[in-house]
């Protein structure tokens, strides 16, 4: 039996629900409601020394890292579709991953923090203003790089959307200003269409 650990307001988790929810795989999951910072499982530092969310036991096998996790269960479950077998395919998809890793995670975190999980009250507008800067250059990146396709990867939904789609979710929903965004935007709309996304992504940020 497949166990996920962490909770349904991580991003980080909420990848790992997506592909186990699109790839309709029973799990039990532990914790789901737990807050920030917390998790209620004990031993739980001896699953995941991080002391971060998600983990995931597949019968035995403990993975932590979000998108390493979307991609075992895609490349066990799922390979020549959500995994692709082909290149330049799988490459994309690969890229595309590491590109919501590495550069929105970290233009996306600061906003995300000082607007959705810090009180009206003690906002820092100009913080908030300056991360947006960035944050909105790094979704002109994805509108310019992601051209006529329709997912990242080319014409058809791979586990590249998985950290993609959740991350376009969160930058949507933020109470922010956003240039104009045409592809990123039809993006959203495709992935809005997904009964996955509706249960595992769009759920209220805070
Ligand atoms: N690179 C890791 C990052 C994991 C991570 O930072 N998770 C956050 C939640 S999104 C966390 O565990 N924060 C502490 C907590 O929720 O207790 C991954 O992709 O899984």
């Amino acid at each position: 039996m497949i166990k996920l650990y962490g909770r349904r307001t991580s991003i980080n988790v909420q990848k790992v629900l997506w592909a186990l929810t699109e790839l309709d795989l029973e799990f039990e999951w532990f914790d789901p409601d737990g807050v920030f910072g917390t998790i209620d499982v004990p031993g739980y530092d001896a699953l995941n020394p991080n002391m971060r969310v998600p983990t995931l036991d597949d019968d035995g096998l403990i993975l932590r890292q979000s998108n390493a996790i979307v991609r075992h269960l895609c490349r066990t479950r799922s390979k020549g579709d959500l995994y692709p077998t082909n290149e330049p395919e799988l490459a994309e998809a690969e890229v595309w991953m590491d590109w919501q890793i590495t550069e929105v995670q970290t233009t996306i975190t600061p906003v995300f923090w000082a607007l959705v999980r810090t009180p009206p009250e003690t906002w820092d507008l100009d913080a908030i203003k300056a991360g947006t800067v960035k944050l909105n250059a790094t979704f002109e990146i994805m509108e310019a790089m992601i051209g006529a396709r329709d997912y990242v990867a080319g014409p058809r939904f791979t586990m590249g959307d998985i950290p993609v789609g959740a991350a376009v979710y969160r930058y949507m929903n933020m109470d922010i200003e956003r240039p104009s965004l045409p592809r990123v935007e039809a993006y959203f709309e495709r992935m809005k269409e997904r009964p996955a996304y509706q249960t595992a992504i769009m759920i209220p940020l805070a």
